[in-house]
């Protein structure tokens, strides 16, 4: 869920850091989730994402001011950081944006969050004693006023000589003010040098303790002296919702005691979970059927329409049959991201951080596991990046090794078509039970897999991280911001697979329609068969149907795996297309249609059906385990830092995954399952 900027939704622009004349540079630096990026997005008018925990944001982005009046600059968001001296890879990015030559900023701009003012404003001290030109930005101050308390802005940029703006980055007011503080200490700081690399070094050479100790001891006074108490504007506050306030807040203390015990807390998890997962199937389920008619019309029509040519076929079952087959599962992709983001937003997932913390130190991983593992059940890739925030080397390189094992959302398309085939359509609960059972199964063989490693590793001497995880309030979410998260994240999810899909659909017609069969086979009702089987794919595919038949798969089923590598909901879209869904005839829909020809495709030789619930499951436990998804392993590489340990999980994931389906399937065969 929680995603980073390479990775996120909004539209990247390309802006030129170093180009001579470009306007001033803003960088937008400050402790993790103080709402920088939410600041960052309102200056800019994009849409990174934004969640309700630490950690969100691991590389640096660059924007440009389109919403900040009288003020053209370029905006860079950074990942948070609490002090000049970085402890995990993240922070050292937004260290070396501050210090790099090409990246120096015209202005910092440093958020803090009014709730934690104090432990905030180190990392402004530090800026400050360095010598940088800035203004401060005080968000939340929504959750402190609930406190009874608000910021005095004029007191507070006295206390530290610097303009002070107390905002919600989530509105967009206050950026007229903002825009003017900028202006006026960009024009005093513009002839002055920005601190050197060299000034950096000193500075975090000398360091010590009884300093560090000191600073806090001012900055605890000048949050005091900051904090004015706060009743509700005009009206006076009356006992009764005085009273009211305090016992939400009591709420608040007591709700966390529930969701943070080790039993309840974990029992409300998983019933959550369950709730989500039966929603999937259950709610989606008129909008997917609305979808799988569109395009099963949109297909007929086309070749109406068009005159009857290869061409015809080609666009017709091809591409607009290969694109319907898997949009049949964005609603319930779009209600996954929907109730995700309502439970992170809330701040009820950091809860869950907090909550598995301790089991995952015993699997050798550490609570800021969480978020990365978390983040993989959208995408395996923003997941192995959000792996930077974790400083000790080990853990890191664990929690990117067992990613991929997270259910990522390319792998629901598949689930969901197999879940249908295996589970009377009556019962939406025992699709949702099922999947939430698939998707437990992701953390346990994580759970598995970080086990044996770690027990390995631990030959070898290594340290531990600990775990700090602040736990954001728990708040009613805003309905605006969820939808627009998941929305965006969904909008993202189209964009990568889409080209994927008609990329690998096209070359896939082209594969089972050449060569031309000759003249004579092509008469009788049966000619697209004849095609099919004498095609290239036909050919490949009886190369490796040694491979296959152990699936209980033939020849054609696969073609439609090996076409899963470029993205696994391709699997779906294959299947389609080897199996000829089209020609079958009856009135279902694109997904109707290749569940019935499901039912009854039987082997070419043997005559026996191939999609048994032996093979079905078998399936199922493939895609469970399987690395199927090229850039993964390169963006592994690229965290891991090398290429041996990325071969290594492509390996072991794959041919593991491909051992236990056998094994499954011939397992089940063996016990009388058909
Ligand atoms: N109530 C309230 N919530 C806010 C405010 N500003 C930001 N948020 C929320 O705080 C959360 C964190 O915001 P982000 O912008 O992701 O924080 P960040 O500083 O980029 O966090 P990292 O990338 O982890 O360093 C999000 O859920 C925002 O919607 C505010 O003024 N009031
Ligand atoms: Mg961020």
């Amino acid at each position: 869920m929680k995603t980073n900027s390479s990775s996120q939704g909004g539209p990247e622009r390309a802006v030129v850091l170093d180009a001579p004349g470009s306007p001033p540079l803003l960088a937008l630096v400050g402790s993790a989730n103080s709402g920088k990026t939410t600041l960052f997005n309102a200056l800019t008018g994009s849409h990174y994402n934004t969640v309700n925990y630490p950690g969100a944001t691991v590389e640096y982005t660059l924007g440009a001011s389109r919403h900040l009046p009288n003020f053209s600059c370029r905006v860079m968001d950074t990942p948070g950081l609490t002090s000049l001296v970085p402890s995990s890879p993240d922070e050292k990015v937004t260290v070396d944006a501050l210090f790099k030559e090409a990246f120096q900023p015209d202005v910092v701009l440093v958020v803090a969050d009014a709730n934690q003012l104090s432990r905030h404003l180190y990392l402004f001290r530090q800026l400050q004693q360095l010598g940088f030109p800035l203004v401060l930005v005080v968000t939340m101050e929504d959750l402190l006023r609930r406190k009874g308390l608000r910021v005095d802005e004029a007191r507070l940029s006295e206390l530290l000589d610097c303009p002070v703006i107390s905002m919600d980055p989530r509105k967009s007011d206050h950026l007229e003010a903002l825009s003017r503080a900028l202006r006026s200490v960009y024009s005093e700081a513009q002839d002055s040098p920005r601190p050197s690399p060299s000034q950096y070094e000193h500075f975090a050479s000398h360091l010590d303790e009884a300093h560090i100790a000191t600073l806090f001891q001012t900055l605890d006074q000048v949050e005091q002296l900051a904090l004015r108490p706060f009743s509700p504007e005009g009206s006076k506050e009356t006992a009764a919702s005085r009273d009211s306030r305090s016992s939400t807040y009591a709420r608040t203390a007591g709700a966390d005691g529930i969701l943070l015990h080790p039993f309840w807390g974990l029992l409300i998890f998983l019933l959550s979970m369950c709730a989500i997962f039966t929603a999937i199937f259950w709610m989606a389920t008129p909008l997917m059927n609305g979808i799988d008619f569109l395009f099963g019309h949109m297909v007929a029509g086309t070749k109406q329409l068009l005159p009857d040519s290869w061409l015809t076929d080609l666009f017709a079952d091809g591409i607009l049959g290969g694109i319907g087959a898997v949009s049949v599962f964005l609603p319930q992709i779009a209600i996954l991201f929907l109730c995700m983001g309502y439970l992170e937003d809330s701040g009820y997932l950091a809860r869950g951080a907090a909550l598995v913390d301790r089991p995952l130190s015993k699997i050798g991983l550490n609570g800021k596991s969480f978020v990365p593992l978390l983040s993989g059940y959208a995408c395996a890739i923003p997941g192995m990046m959000a792996a930077r925030t974790i400083s000790n080397r080990f853990e890191r390189r664990l929690t990117i090794f067992i990613i991929p094992l997270m259910s990522c959302s390319a792998r629901l398309p598949v689930y969901a078509l197999l879940l249908a085939f295996l589970i009377p359509k009556n019962k939406p609960w025992l699709g949702g039970l099922a999947l939430t059972g698939l998707y437990m199964m992701g953390i346990i063989l994580g759970a598995i897999v970080s086990t044996v490693i770690s027990r390995f590793a631990r030959m070898k001497s290594r340290g531990t991280s600990g775990f700090m995880l602040e736990l954001p309030a728990l708040r009613r979410p805003v309905p605006r911001v969820v939808v627009i998260s998941a929305w965006h994240k969904t909008a993202q999810y189209i964009r990568k697979a889409g080209p994927a899909i008609v990329v690998i659909s096209l070359g896939l017609w082209v594969l089972t329609h050449t060569p031309t069969p000759p003249k004579s086979m092509q008469v009788g009702e049966s000619s697209e068969y004849i095609t099919v089987s004498h095609s290239y794919a036909a050919s490949i595919g009886h190369v490796i149907e040694p491979m296959t038949r152990p699936l209980g798969l033939d020849w054609r089923g696969g073609v439609a795996m090996i076409c899963g590598f470029a993205a696994r909901e391709v699997f779906v879209s294959s299947l389609a297309l080897v199996y000829r869904v089209q020609e079958t005839q009856n009135d279902a829909g694109l997904s109707g249609k290749l569940l019935s020809r499901m039912h009854d495709l039987r082997f070419e030789d043997t005559g026996k059906l191939i999609f048994t619930p032996s093979t079905c499951v078998g399936m199922i436990v493939f895609f469970m385990i399987a690395l199927q998804c090229l850039s993964t392993v390169a963006v592994a590489r690229k965290e891991f830092g090398s290429w041996k340990p990325a071969i290594i999980q492509l390996t072991l994931f794959t041919g593991g995954a491909y051992l236990l389906a056998v094994i499954t399937v011939q397992g089940l065969r063996a016990l009388g399952v058909a």
